[in-house]
């Protein structure tokens, strides 16, 4: 089923992935990606590292089964948009790569583990990940949603799945990446 909001999100994260910037998803891509994503955690932490990479591993060959139609290890915006719909946030799909992307990054960016994100924690990861403060600072609040100052995993996971799955175009978990509201929706 089509949805423009879940469209115009996929088409966000297909900019986030094509790291070489040709307009096509590539293993590359995702590996070059994963590599940023790992830069959250630090050196030392080799569980949420060896999780990143494992995910990233995990996204990429579901796209090459569901979505590289003339097999040819090369993934097109649209049939990213595609498949991101109908095969990889499907529920089979969506824990063993987005979510354990999510949890690693999660896990890796709380840097005084006490279990939650604050929002200095929290904008210091979208710095990695190449999201200035001010874009991210907003979103904070959006994704806090008790209003308690700081983001708990369960918080973090509602973001992930709205951004993923929601149709919803005000859904507070659009806010994931920052910029989208801003430029597309
Ligand atoms: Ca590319
Ligand atoms: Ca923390
Ligand atoms: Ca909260």
């Amino acid at each position: 089923m089509a949805s423009a909001v879940l469209g115009q999100k996929f088409s966000v994260l297909f900019d986030w992935f094509d790291q070489d910037r040709d307009g096509q998803l590539s293993a590359g891509d995702l590996q070059a990606t994963a590599k940023v994503f790992a830069q959250v955690a630090r050196d030392e932490d080799h569980t949420n590292v060896a999780a990143i990479h494992s995910a990233f591993g995990q996204w990429w060959q579901l796209l090459l089964e569901h979505a590289d139609t003339d097999g040819d290890g090369q993934v097109s915006r649209a049939e990213f948009v595609t498949a991101m719909q109908d095969s990889v946030t499907a529920p089979e799909h969506f824990e063993c790569a987005v979510m354990a992307i999510a949890d690693a990054v999660m896990n890796a960016a709380d840097t005084n583990v006490d279990g939650v994100l604050s929002k200095d924690e929290y904008v210091a990861m979208y710095e990695v990940l190449g999201v200035s403060a001010e874009q991210s600072s907003p979103a904070f609040a959006r994704l806090d949603l008790d209003g308690d100052g700081v983001i708990s995993h369960h918080e973090y996971r509602t973001a992930i799945v709205d951004f993923y799955l929601s149709t919803d175009p005000h859904a507070p978990g659009n806010y994931l990446l920052g910029p989208v509201e801003a430029t597309s929706l």
